[in-house]
């Protein structure tokens, strides 16, 4: 028999971050906790630039509904927990959601930047 239906491929979990979400691929963790995965930026556009993952599958911040409340409130906790332990809480930080082609997303799976350690112009490019 076919197996077809059992390996449709989906571009969310085939993605990169999910891939590291479900620890087919390490990373050095810079946070972890039961919803996220922190982890620097391979392509850093500031001193401190890391991304948090959740856990659970999603595209990006388009696709969240009212079941992710819990775990989209911790990617922000997590933002703010990161800014603290790499010391640039106190100097400020930005986070971005980048979603879908007009918002830059490159990696189909919601990450939300953070970025710290220099003035960060606005507005964006
Ligand atoms: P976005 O444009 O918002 O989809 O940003 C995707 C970011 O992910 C981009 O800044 C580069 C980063 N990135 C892509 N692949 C990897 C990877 O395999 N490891 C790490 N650490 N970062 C990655």
């Amino acid at each position: 028999m076919s197996n077809v239906e059992n390996s449709a491929s989906d571009p969310v979990t085939d993605s990169i971050f999910g891939k590291i979400a479900r620890k087919e691929i390490p990373v050095d963790a810079v946070y972890e906790d039961d919803f996220v995965i922190a982890f620097r930026d391979m392509s850093p556009q500031a001193p401190v630039h890391i991304l948090v993952i959740p856990k659970k599958p999603v595209e990006n911040a388009l696709a969240l509904t009212d079941a992710d409340r819990e775990m989209a409130g911790a990617v922000l906790v997590a933002a703010a927990e990161v800014a603290r332990r790499l010391g640039i809480a106190e100097s400020g930080i930005r986070i971005v959601l980048n979603a879908g082609a007009d918002g830059g997303q490159t990696v189909p799976y919601l990450h939300a930047h953070i970025l710290g350690g220099r003035h960060l112009g606005w507005p964006p490019g």
